[in-house]
């Protein structure tokens, strides 16, 4: 009756932006990410006939923000008819803030209500429940670099390579701490209803996919750091030009990103990723990593810094 998992957050460097399905949340386009190693969510499930409605607990103090979302996770996976539950999540970085914290959240959550509930689900079985509870939530199932494939009436994830095949580094740029003014979910409907662009990123997503998967298995860091940067400036384009328009960077992304153009001028290999918030993320080679934290560090704007290497997936955790 109690199950209690840890999953990092992922970013994505192939985007996911727009929904085929709304109903069950099934996304547009295909997506490759990596999945972080010190940033991390805990997610706690115990049933409890006792219980008259599920509660939540967000790093020890009383949150409703999320539940509704977190018991419809919980009902698809043990069933309506299931007890009540008491969630207690703790996270060790800003949450709602475009650091994928939905992402370690569900896929926790998943991971914990299947063991709660005593089912031994397998991969694909958790990443279509976890993906449709979020779905950036199936890859951080999954460690190192993770590619989320649409299927015929379903999502699959698969790893393409391990991380400590391809130790990069993340150094994480915080510009603005506070929750997003739009949420992902609702920003996506926004752009597939409105952009001008949205067709063709969706049309032009399967060219970016084959790049940087060839750019992964053949360790090719230029290559992927182009197509990534290339497809995150694709999704801001599209955001952009909705209606209405969001933007998510600040005077101070602007700042990072120029940072991350000036290093790249002098032979660090860096690049940079942007998702639905204002924070900069730097992927970089592990020789370039103390450098480019540096260099982020003293750009005018940046708040926080907070530097990773790429971790494993989604797991249970066994009280003593
Ligand atoms: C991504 N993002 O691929 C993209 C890039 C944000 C920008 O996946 O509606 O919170 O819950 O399925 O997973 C954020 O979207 O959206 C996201 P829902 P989710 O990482």
């Amino acid at each position: 009756m109690q199950g209690t998992a840890i999953a990092q957050p992922n970013i994505a460097l192939i985007k996911y932006w727009g929904k085929r399905d709304v109903e069950r949340n099934l996304p547009a386009v295909g997506s490759i990410s990596i999945t972080l190693r010190e940033l991390h969510t805990r997610m706690s499930v115990t049933f409890d006939e006792v219980l008259a409605a599920d509660t939540l607990t967000v790093n020890d103090a009383p949150d409703d923000r999320m539940l509704p979302r977190l018991s419809a996770c919980l009902d698809r996976v043990a069933g309506k008819d299931r007890p009540r539950a008491r969630i207690l999540s703790s996270c060790n970085f800003p949450i709602a803030a475009g650091l994928a914290s939905s992402a370690s959240s569900f896929a926790a959550l998943t991971v914990a209500v299947a063991d709660a509930a005593g089912q031994s689900l397998s991969t694909a079985e958790l990443a279509s429940l976890a993906g449709q509870a979020s779905g950036s939530a199936a890859r951080s199932l999954l460690g190192g670099f993770v590619e989320l494939r649409n299927t015929d009436d379903d999502i699959e994830v698969s790893s393409l390579c391990a991380a400590d095949e391809w130790p990069l580094m993340v150094v994480v740029a915080i510009t603005e701490a506070g929750p997003k003014p739009v949420g992902s979910t609702e920003a996506m409907e926004i752009s597939r209803k409105t952009s001008p662009f949205f067709s063709s990123w969706v049309e032009q997503q399967e060219q970016d996919l084959d790049t940087a998967r060839a750019a992964i298995a053949e360790r090719d860091f230029q290559t992927l750091a182009a197509i990534a940067e290339h497809n995150c400036l694709k999704m801001h384009s599209v955001m952009w030009a909705s209606r209405p328009p969001m933007v998510y960077w600040n005077a101070a992304t602007m700042r990072c990103l120029q940072t991350v153009r000036r290093l790249q001028g002098q032979g660090v290999g860096v690049f940079f990723t942007i998702d639905a918030g204002p924070q900069i993320k730097a992927v970089c080679l592990p020789e370039f990593a103390a450098q480019v934290e540096a260099a982020l560090r003293v750009t005018p704007g940046v708040t926080d810094i907070m530097t990773t290497g790429l971790g494993e997936g989604a797991r249970l955790e066994h009280m003593e």
